[in-house]
């Protein structure tokens, strides 16, 4: 099982880098970017090559594996059985278009419903933060150890744009009052990151869908942190989610306000 959970890393590394490396050669002015839903939910055609690309390595080398894609060239799952792919193309779109960095590459692997290998590669920053069960996290294969357990009144919250603007969501402000102060990078998996470092003691963000999310509940299980929806239930990777990623001490808090 190790062995081949090792194999896999090795490979996934591997896709990584050489995908990436055509992200950055392409040139800015090819981009063809697309509105999904709205003008703040955009698709390019980078997110699609480098979502095709990843799932025909994997549909390549694990023939019975399911791929779960936000682009959509993946399989449809309704359940958890067996091994599943999450794969987030690159995350922070708008980033990607309008900053040209604070963007990621993201794939995850669970087995059985249960998370096994998350990557969460910064590209334009060329680190790639990897969790793996019960062997922990790394950033360029150097170990991240647990941050320190703060509450609120000592840290940094990151948090996503819709919850400050939609009304339903203010409980919000009073879990920012309680903080140091509020950050915004716009990428969900950058944000993960935060909190596995320690620069942040919580992400809370909306409406994530599970390709959003999946990497970072195993970062945070390998850290000893918290990674629930809103009502501290587990997150449900077969639906959208209202989450918390945080060290227990700030989640605490933060469920008191919220619920
Ligand atoms: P994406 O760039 O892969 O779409 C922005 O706050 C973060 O939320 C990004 O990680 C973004 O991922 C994610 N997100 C999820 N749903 C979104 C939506 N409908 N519009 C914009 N960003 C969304
Ligand atoms: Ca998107
Ligand atoms: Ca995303
Ligand atoms: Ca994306």
């Amino acid at each position: 099982m190790m062995e081949e959970r090792l194999n896999r890393d090795r490979a996934i590394k591997k896709w990584i880098f050489e995908i990436s490396q055509n992200i950055k050669n392409e040139q800015k002015s090819n981009l063809k970017v697309e509105q999904k839903t709205t003008p703040n939910d955009l698709v390019t055609n980078m997110d699609k090559w480098v979502e095709k690309e990843l799932i025909e390595r994997i549909r390549r080398g694990y023939k019975n594996d399911r791929i779960v894609g936000e682009e959509g060239f993946g399989d449809t799952v309704s359940e958890m059985h067996g091994t599943v792919w999450l794969v987030d193309p690159i995350d922070g779109t708008l980033n990607f278009v309008l900053q040209n960095e604070n963007f990621a590459l993201m794939i995850a692997v669970y087995e059985e419903g249960m998370p096994v290998q998350s990557y969460i590669y910064d590209v334009p920053l060329d680190r790639l933060y990897t969790a793996i069960k019960d062997i922990g996290v790394t950033c360029n294969e150097q170990p991240i150890e647990p941050p320190s357990n703060r509450s609120l009144g000592e840290g940094l919250l990151a948090t996503n744009s819709s919850i400050l603007t939609k009304d339903r969501y203010k409980d919000i402000r009073k879990v920012t009052r309680k903080s140091l102060g509020l950050r915004l990078i716009g990428s969900a998996g950058l944000e993960t990151v935060e909190v596995a470092k320690g620069s942040i003691v919580a992400y809370i963000a909306t409406n994530l869908k599970p390709w959003d999310v999946a990497p970072g509940i195993l970062f945070m299980e390998e850290l000893g942190l918290k990674a629930t929806q809103f009502n501290n239930e587990p997150i449900n990777l077969l639906d959208n989610n209202d989450i918390v990623f945080a060290v227990p001490k700030a989640h605490k808090e933060i469920m008191a306000i919220i619920n």
